[in-house]
């Protein structure tokens, strides 16, 4: 005689087998489409905790995952309907802006945009103890030298764009690709350098609150100042060599 009364740890163990067939064609679903996403978020290339104490995990956790990740989906979101865009690396989508159909450019200004600065921004940090092992090498020295007298110089200028750029945005060292020259610029919302210029974004700084409300509140100031203890410089000189 078959007992068919069953305990309850084999009930719930029935429940979760009988949940992960179900979820199964689910996931399966979910990594075909992801597959056929243009975009996706990448990797931090540390954990969450490892800028710590200049940039908290919580606020890397939700900037990344939540902020970055909506960037990542609105912008495949905007060009679903635009198949023939869907090929085209971020790079063209921002700097061909204007050849983009009208109905397809402010989902690949604002999310395009946000993705490019955001996947820019992780790669130009390092854990603390290692940025500071860092250094601009000899060509960036020579035109840091050049066009801001000194790095100390570079960085308060960099500070002062920061700090007094109203609202939502981006502060920037960039160099002009033709000449070598270097240039402090800021951008508003998420507007990529690649929109509005030819200059190469070398290194940037987030200075929507999302980026340091948490750690500094309203000090903006005190986080562009501390955020130099993250900066890899041997990133920014490889972009700008
Ligand atoms: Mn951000």
């Amino acid at each position: 005689m078959i007992n068919l009364r069953l305990t309850r740890r084999e009930t719930l163990q029935m429940g979760a087998v009988g949940l992960a067939a179900l979820a199964l064609p689910f996931s399966l679903a979910e990594e075909a489409q992801a597959a056929t996403e243009p975009f996706t978020l990448p990797p931090l290339p540390y954990a969450t905790d490892a800028l710590e104490p200049v940039i908290g995990s919580q606020t890397m956790q939700i900037h990344h995952g939540k902020h970055h990740q909506g960037y990542v989906n609105n912008l495949n979101k905007a060009l679903e309907g635009h198949p023939d865009y869907a090929s085209w690396p971020l790079e063209d989508l921002l700097g061909k802006l204007n050849e983009l159909p009208e109905s397809l450019q402010k989902g690949v200004r604002n999310h395009g945009g946000g993705h490019h600065n955001h996947s820019l921004f992780w790669q130009s940090m390092l854990p603390p103890e290692k940025a500071k092992k860092t250094a601009p090498d000899k060509a960036l020295t020579a035109a840091i030298e050049r066009d801001f007298g000194t790095l100390e110089n570079l960085q308060k200028k960099f500070q002062a764009a920061g700090a007094g750029l109203f609202g939502s945005g981006w502060v920037w060292l960039a160099a002009d690709p033709s000449t070598g020259y270097l240039n402090i610029r800021t951008t508003p919302n998420q507007d990529s350098l690649l929109l509005c210029s030819h200059d190469v974004p070398l290194l940037g700084n987030d200075v929507w609150e999302h980026a340091y409300y948490l750690n500094y509140q309203n000090r903006r100031g005190d986080y562009l100042k501390a955020w130099w203890d993250l900066v890899n410089w041997e990133k920014v000189s490889e972009r700008y060599s």
